[in-house]
Formats: structure tokens, C-alpha cells, sequence
């Protein structure tokens, strides 16, 4: 069924917001509509920035909770996005990440989603496994129920954290990607490897961390939430090992050197960042997973 946004329909989403509904109770109340929670969302944004824009600066209108995914308008020294993102202005076809070209293979606006090439350098994928190996462990996940870790059935790698800067080569690539995604250095997490063995997979969940959970207050101390994700793949699968977005049937080949980013402008399914990691059906897959967060994270 296709949804369209009437007239009508932004003539009452302005009326909720000015009688002081918060954005979330209108987005609420639209899906128990029959409205599709992304459908509704979009018309909740753009209506409400529009009128917003409309209005002089005195008269508040409650906003929906969302991060600014859009770069302003002028030139691109200025480009300073409100969430990770690499500028796509021009539609180009390379990204100048500073000490490497990096390739825009391919992207989507919901989810938010970049696929890159060239990323890394086949030398340094294999550094970073053999740097890496020596001290891989069965992989824990956070646990927001306690803000702590844990084993976690779904995920079934091998993993293990570098400190940020750890190496000239972890320093060399963090500067990298906050060159391409425009982020700082210091808002993001460690650099993380994960190694998939025959059969191993990573179930479908979000990254972010779920704000109804009791540990998440503690864990969002430090950096605030995730608002993106890098997965940079190091080397190749024989079969299987792709990342997968079931809510929108993609599915990224794992490629050496190449990587899949996706931001969430809120921590909400309705960004569709579900996704996870396919089982491996033959040979082993590594991966580097770069989470970024919305402050310094210490
Ligand atoms: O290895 C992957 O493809 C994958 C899939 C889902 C990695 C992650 N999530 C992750 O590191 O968060
Ligand atoms: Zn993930």
C-alpha cells in the first residue's frame, strides 16, 4: 500500500506539535493509524522543519527527537555533519580521506548506508589480523539489562578490542575514517576485530544501545550513544559471511579492504539498522568494527 502525506494529514501533525504533543506520542499515534513507522517519521521531519522554518524563533514547536542527518548547504570546507557521514555532495565517485582515495560503491537513504572501497589496503588488512589474533576470545556482547558484559548465543565470532592509537597503524587508520566520515578521532570506541569460523554468525540486532534497557544509562556515561557503525572487511570468505539488513533485504559482500558504514540519527527501529552477520559456509571471515559515538568517548 502506497502512503501519501496530504495536506491534511501536515495541517494536523503541526496542530499536535503546536498543542504541545510530543513528536514521539504524534509518531505514536500515526502508526496505530495504520501509518509505517518510516513513512511516518519522514512526514513528522519534513512537516515540522518546514513549519518550523516558517515560524519566527520566539514561538517554540517541540521537534522529533532526532539527530540533523542532513550537511548544510555551502561550500565543503564547512561540511560538519550533525551525525558520522561521509559528503556525498556532487554525487562522487572517490572521497579524499586524507592519506588514501576512498570509493562510494554504493548508498541508500534509509537506512542510512554507505558501501566503500579501497578503504584499507591489503597491507593492512593483514596487519591488522596479525595484530589482532594472538588475542582473540569468544566475543562478549554490552548487556544493557546490567550495563556490563556477557556471552551472548547470537554472536558467535572471536573478537578482541585495540586501544584507540594502540598502534602507528590503528592511529594511521582512525585518522582515516574520521576524515571520511567527518567525525573526530576521539568519539570513537576502540577499534574492534572479529573472526568468524565456519558456521559462526552474528544474529540481526541494532548497535545502538537500547534506551528502555536499565544498564544503558551507565553505559551512554561514556561518549553518549552510538550513532554509527563501520564494519571494514579484512579479508574474503570462501561462501557466506555477508552483512545482512533484513529490513530492507541488502546484503554487503564481504570484500577485502572494502567496508559497510550506517548511521541512526535516533535509537530507534525505525532507522532500520537492523542487521547482522551471515554465517560463514566456508573458510573464515575478519572483520574491523568502528562504533562511533555522539560525544568524546574517554
Ligand atoms: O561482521 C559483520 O558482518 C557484522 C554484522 C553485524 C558485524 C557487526 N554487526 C558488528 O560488529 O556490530
Ligand atoms: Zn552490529
Amino acid at each position: 500500500m502506497s502512503q501519501t502525506v496530504t495536506p491534511e494529514l501536515r495541517a494536523w501533525i503541526v496542530a499536535q506539535a503546536t498543542a504541545g504533543f510530543a513528536p514521539d506520542a504524534v509518531l505514536r499515534a500515526m502508526v496505530e493509524a495504520g501509518w509505517t513507522e518510516a513513512v511516518a517519521l519522514d512526514a513528522l521531519e519534513h512537516t515540522l522543519s518546514e513549519h518550523l522554518a516558517q515560524r519566527a524563533p520566539a514561538q517554540p514547536v517541540s521537534q522529533p527527537p532526532r539527530r540533523r542527518a542532513s550537511a548544510p548547504a555551502d561550500g565543503a570546507a564547512s561540511f560538519a555533519p550533525a551525525l558520522p557521514q561521509p559528503d556525498l555532495r556532487g554525487a562522487p565517485r572517490l572521497l579524499d580521506a586524507g592519506d588514501r582515495e576512498v570509493a562510494v560503491l554504493a548508498s541508500l537513504r534509509r537506512p542510512q548506508l554507505v558501501v566503500f572501497g579501497n578503504l584499507l589496503a591489503p597491507e593492512e588488512c593483514e596487519a591488522l589480523v596479525a595484530a589482532a589474533r594472538p588475542r582473540m576470545s569468544r566475543s562478549l556482547t554490552v548487556e544493557t539489562q546490567t550495563g556490563g558484559e556477557a556471552l551472548n548465543a547470537d554472536r558467535t565470532s572471536q573478537g578482541m578490542f585495540f586501544r584507540r592509537g594502540e598502534t602507528e597503524l590503528i592511529a594511521r587508520i582512525e585518522a582515516r575514517i574520521a576524515r571520511l566520515l567527518h567525525w573526530p578521532v576521539s568519539h570513537g570506541e576502540g577499534l574492534q576485530v572479529l573472526q568468524y569460523r565456519p558456521g559462526a554468525e552474528y544474529k540481526p540486532h541494532y548497535d545502538y544501545f537500547d534506551p528502555r534497557e536499565p544498564g544503558t544509562a551507565k553505559i551512554t556515561q561514556r561518549g553518549g550513544q552510538r550513532v554509527a557503525t563501520l564494519v571494514i572487511y579484512l579479508n574474503e570468505p570462501v561462501r557466506g559471511g555477508g552483512t545482512t539488513f533484513p529490513d530492507v533485504g541488502l546484503e554487503v559482500a564481504p570484500q577485502r579492504g572494502n567496508a559497510v558504514f550506517f548511521a541512526y540519527d535516533r535509537p530507534h527501529p525505525a532507522t532500520q539498522t537492523l542487521h547482522g552477520g551471515a554465517p560463514v559456509l566456508e573458510g573464515e571471515k575478519w572483520v574491523a568494527t568502528k562504533w562511533l559515538r555522539e560525544r568524546e568517548f574517554t
